[in-house]
């Protein structure tokens, strides 16, 4: 019966990777997604989630992949039009969770050139942080809709990247 039950549970399991939480210190990320791209995009964003269980700060200061360049950007909005501006690291307070998303924070994986994310692939990094060091992690592509719920979600532009 066990047998039976557990690949009941792989059948209906998105063809996606499993989601998996990272821990590295006092932090937990859960499981990292990117979004996808269309084919000619000269760069991809990614999203993570930040919890810090401990009680001092923390600072995500770097990202590293096989990229050209990796940055940390947010977005503003004015009058209507969102820009992303480069951000030097993401604080993450004591007791806090910081939430990237379309729309706001997020890991610009810059310098595509040519092979765009594709759904159900894996993108491999690293997250460097200030005070608990270096994660590796695996970044899920995924949709917009998938990643944010929603089909008419706000997304940051990269056209202008
Ligand atoms: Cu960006």
């Amino acid at each position: 019966m066990r047998t039976i039950s557990l690949l009941a549970t792989l059948l209906i399991a998105p063809s996606l990777g499993f989601a998996q939480e990272y821990k590295v210190g006092d932090l937990v990320v859960d499981q990292p997604v990117a979004k996808t791209t269309p084919a000619t995009a000269m760069a991809g964003a990614g999203y993570v989630s930040i919890m810090n269980m401990g009680d001092t700060a923390d600072r995500l200061i770097a990202v590293e992949a096989a990229f050209p360049r990796v940055m940390i950007h947010d977005t503003k909005v004015e009058n209507d039009v969102a820009t992303m501006f480069h951000v030097d690291a993401v604080e993450i307070g004591p007791g806090e969770t910081v939430s990237m998303m379309p729309g706001g924070k997020h890991i610009m994986f810059m310098g595509l050139d040519g092979d765009p994310f594709e759904e159900g692939e894996e993108i491999p990094a690293t997250l460097i942080f200030e005070n608990a060091g270096r994660l590796e992690v695996m970044f899920n592509v995924e949709t917009l809709e998938q990643i944010t719920g929603s089909a008419d979600a706000k997304e940051e532009d990269h056209s202008n990247h």
